[in-house]
């Protein structure tokens, strides 16, 4: 009998290490990164292209603030990359420059020294 109960706590210690260990695998997390977009075709174009980053699972951009808010599994990638991929898109992300070629291959009226529109 208590070599029975024995197994029993086993298997359940086990199941919940694997559940533990699941959990950790699939963390998600949150960030808001402060971008340059001017309009509602930044809105689109750094939605789209980071919504293709690996591990990114949501991309909204706040029309308001500008910043944009990124939903991504911390196992696959992390706030930097993020950041790095959005310069990349031609835009800043926080007190990280915009790739400058990138940034020249925006629409005039969708780079830094444009008005908002
Ligand atoms: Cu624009």
């Amino acid at each position: 009998m208590k070599l029975k109960l024995g197994i029993i706590i086993a298997i359940l210690c086990m199941a919940i290490m694997q559940v533990n260990a699941q959990e950790t695998k699939t963390t998600i997390d949150t960030v808001k990164i402060q971008t340059s977009a001017k309009c509602n075709d930044c809105k689109e174009r750094l939605e789209h292209n980071i919504s293709f980053e690996k591990g990114v699972k949501s991309v909204e951009l706040d029309n308001e603030t500008k910043i944009l808010t990124v939903v991504y599994k911390t196992a696959k990638t992390n706030k930097e990359k993020i950041k790095i991929a959005i310069t990349k898109v031609g835009y800043d992300a926080d007190e990280m420059p915009a790739d400058q070629k990138a940034h020249d291959r925006l629409p005039a009226c969708c780079q830094k020294g444009a008005e908002p529109h």
